[in-house]
């Protein structure tokens, strides 16, 4: 063979091989979550796919699905899609998952965190970790905790500054356990999807709905259609990103490292920025015309007693011991 005719053999070898192997090599993932494209959520997941793709030189993408697309609108579906591994990704929250696994209610039990040193103690500690276990048990692998925040109620009718000030109030919830609390509350209740909720407080459907300030109420616009907001923060709401048990037991060890690392390096920075959005929300959501409520030591501990009937009722739901595991680990942050 002349030099010239090898050249062109490495060349069509080389054309070949990538052909074979490199578009082979070459993955898209899925990855579901159920809030709008300006969240800290999808960032959190934008982020993840630029890290996954940068770490695998491209061979593998994550493309990301907001507004529960892919499980036609339906938010708690989705953890149930990933457990069967119709679904690779999913990023969401602890409530939308307690359908499936009523064990992560335990994040979520009402006023169970004061800071977000407590939450870290569980979530980065022991409890964190029995909870990875109890997911995946369910064939959830929970990759990285990040945040969804405190959870604060707004409405349309009047400030919110006692239990008495919630009675009778139709309240859009995202899960059961927030059906409960607000019963405690003598509010009315109802569960819907988020993606359904911006419209059905424009239209008067529901007087108000609780969310985290800097992940999903200011993204979402949510001062747009409410008047007031009560920072009591009654609940916290962690997200997760989790992949399907059979997606990940496809993986060899390298692979799994990769994936992994790019996972706790996004939802790192998706609980950094959340945070950060909502040191400056209070004031933002001023300037957007809302008015907001700070109540004091005394008034939280009022809400805290309104909603014990609740917290008893989904820790007994949850498991005493799991519950007495977190307790001990926000006692000692
Ligand atoms: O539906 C909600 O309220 C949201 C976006 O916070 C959750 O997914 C729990």
């Amino acid at each position: 063979m002349d030099l010239k005719k090898l050249g062109a053999f490495a060349l069509t070898s080389a054309i070949v091989c990538t052909a074979l192997y490199g578009t082979a090599a070459a993955e898209t993932l899925r990855l579901s979550h159920n809030t709008g494209d300006a969240t800290t959520w999808h960032k959190g997941a934008e982020k993840f796919n630029e890290l996954l793709s940068a770490e695998t030189g491209g061979d593998m993408t994550v493309r990301v699905f907001p507004n529960a697309t892919l499980s036609g609108g339906d938010q708690m579906k989705q953890a149930e899609m990933v457990s069967r591994g119709a679904l690779d990704f999913v990023i969401t929250s602890a409530i939308n998952v307690t359908p499936l696994v009523p064990e992560m209610a335990v994040f979520s039990l009402p006023y169970l965190y004061a800071n977000y040193a407590q939450v870290d103690a569980t979530t980065d500690g022991a409890p964190g970790d029995k909870m990875k276990e109890i997911m995946d048990s369910h064939d959830i692998v929970v990759l990285a905790w990040g945040e969804n925040g405190f959870r604060e109620v707004t409405n349309n009718i009047r400030p919110i500054k006692s239990p008495e000030d919630m009675k009778g109030l139709k309240m859009r919830v995202a899960g059961p356990m927030y059906i409960d609390v607000m019963n405690a509350l003598g509010a009315n209740p109802q569960q819907m999807q988020w993606t359904e909720t911006f419209t059905a407080l424009q239209q008067g459907v529901v007087d108000g709905q609780e969310n985290p300030i800097g992940a999903v109420i200011i993204p979402q616009r949510v001062y747009e259609v409410q008047k007031y907001l009560t920072a009591w923060h009654y609940s916290y709401d962690p997200v997760f990103l989790g992949i399907s048990k059979k997606r990940w037991d496809s993986f060899d060890d390298a692979t799994k490292e990769k994936v992994q690392k790019a996972a706790s390096e996004a939802m790192a920075y998706q609980k950094q920025i959340t945070r950060e959005s909502t040191e400056q929300g209070i004031a933002l959501l001023r300037e957007k015309g809302m008015e907001v409520y700070e109540p004091s030591a005394e008034e939280l501990q009022a809400f805290r007693d309104a909603t014990k009937p609740a917290f008893d009722t989904w820790a007994a739901k949850v498991g005493t011991d799991l519950v007495t595991s977190f307790q001990d680990a926000v006692a000692a942050a």
